[in-house]
């Protein structure tokens, strides 16, 4: 791991760093302090997934969220040491969450499958590295002060909404950030295929977040879908305001993609790797450390594991709903031309006059 200067440093020098970065935060005033109070009036709509979802900073949320939002811009306290994982659902997530667990733990758990105690032969990703929104019934983040440094974290919530602990800062102390996007059209095909697996459990989870809904039809959700009725979403301004941070500040934010991740996942690895400041060295290339990361955290392996088969995690959900066909261009088995031009265009049309483009990144001009 890496000071906030960049350069490599031990596990203690790092806890007394982020003692002297925790001792010196200020706390900021709370933007969303009002939010508890005004949540009941917030502009409401069902969304996709079924539950009602309430509009607030210019996207839509379930209740979950917006709790979190409420509590972890008072409490969060980021340190310099944090990488947070970031996504709109459904977008690699629980990839990213495999790739970067097993890159920062590698010299703990070394990746090579001869042997089978690696963590992720145990556990979900998720329950590896854990959603900040899902942390507490309280979902200020506090929980995962226990967590020796360097933490893993992630979230789904947008940047103009995460804590300005986190944020705010471009000296290194509010931690680093890694994105993954996905082309919408397949980001909605997930989404579909992962609620008809789920819908009990989700609909018990409504009512904890909010009243459920009625199960939409495949064009009902779409529509939905398209305007921005999903959980954080729409998903454009989701990815365009992480593009942006990564475009002001490269070294805090590292925008990646589906898409990327597809084509070349050991480049992709190495990319992450570098980021988080444990580039991967000669001996490690030459003893095949990066293959066999790539093949540990292969859709096919995780999905072939007994846990990720027959356990659940987080909410309950089954751990099998996460690993699906993981493919780019799944949309045109399910949705028509005309399906498929209305989203690229309410997506063009949102992103007008920005550099981002969904997809492969050799179709971005940065
Ligand atoms: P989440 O946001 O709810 O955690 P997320 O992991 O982002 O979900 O998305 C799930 C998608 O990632 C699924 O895509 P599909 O429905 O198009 O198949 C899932 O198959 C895919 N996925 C999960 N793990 C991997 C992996 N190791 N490699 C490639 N794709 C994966």
């Amino acid at each position: 791991m890496a000071s906030s200067t960049g350069a490599p440093i031990s596990a203690g020098a790092a806890a007394e760093e982020e003692e002297a970065v925790a001792s010196a935060v200020t706390v900021t005033a709370n933007p969303h302090a009002d939010l508890g109070e005004i949540m009941p009036s917030l502009p409401t709509a069902p969304g996709f997934p079924p539950y009602r979802m309430r509009r607030y900073g210019g996207f839509w949320h379930i209740d979950m969220y917006l709790k979190f939002i409420c509590a972890s811009h008072a409490c969060f306290r980021p340190r310099p040491t944090d990488v947070l994982l970031a996504s709109f659902p459904k977008t690699g997530t629980t990839w990213l969450k495999a790739l970067a667990f097993s890159a920062l733990n590698r010299a703990a758990h070394p990746p090579s499958h001869a042997g089978a105690d690696h963590p992720l032969h145990r556990n979900s990703p998720h329950d590896l590295v854990r959603f900040l929104e899902l942390a507490d019934q309280d979902g200020d983040g506090l929980i995962y002060e226990e967590v020796p440094s360097p933490r893993l974290l992630a979230t789904h919530v947008p940047y103009s909404l995460l804590p300005h602990s986190i944020t705010g800062t471009d000296d290194g102390s509010g931690g680093r950030i890694m994105y993954v996007c996905r082309d919408p059209k397949d980001t909605f095909v997930s989404f579909w295929h992962y609620h008809e697996k789920t819908t009990a459990t989700l609909q018990q989870m409504a009512d904890v977040g909010g009243a459920s809904e009625a199960m939409p039809t495949f064009e009902e959700a779409f529509e939905l879908f398209c305007e921005g009725q999903s959980a954080e979403g729409p998903q454009w301004r989701h990815t365009l305001e992480y593009w942006e941070a990564s475009c002001r500040s490269p070294d805090k934010v590292l925008f990646l993609r589906y898409e990327d991740l597809l084509l070349d996942p050991p480049g992709s690895l190495r990319k992450i790797a570098a980021f988080m400041a444990c580039p991967f060295s000669p001996e490690e290339e030459a003893a095949g450390v990066v293959r066999d990361i790539v093949e540990l955290c292969s859709l096919g392996t995780l999905k072939g594991l007994e846990v990720n088969r027959r356990g659940s995690t987080m909410l309950g959900l089954k751990n099998d709903a996460f690993f699906r066909n993981g493919t780019v261009g799944d949309w045109s088995n399910c949705m028509t031309p005309a399906m498929a031009a209305r989203l690229d265009g309410i997506v063009a049309e949102a992103l007008e006059g920005s550099t981002l483009t969904f997809g492969a990144s050799c179709k971005d001009s940065v």
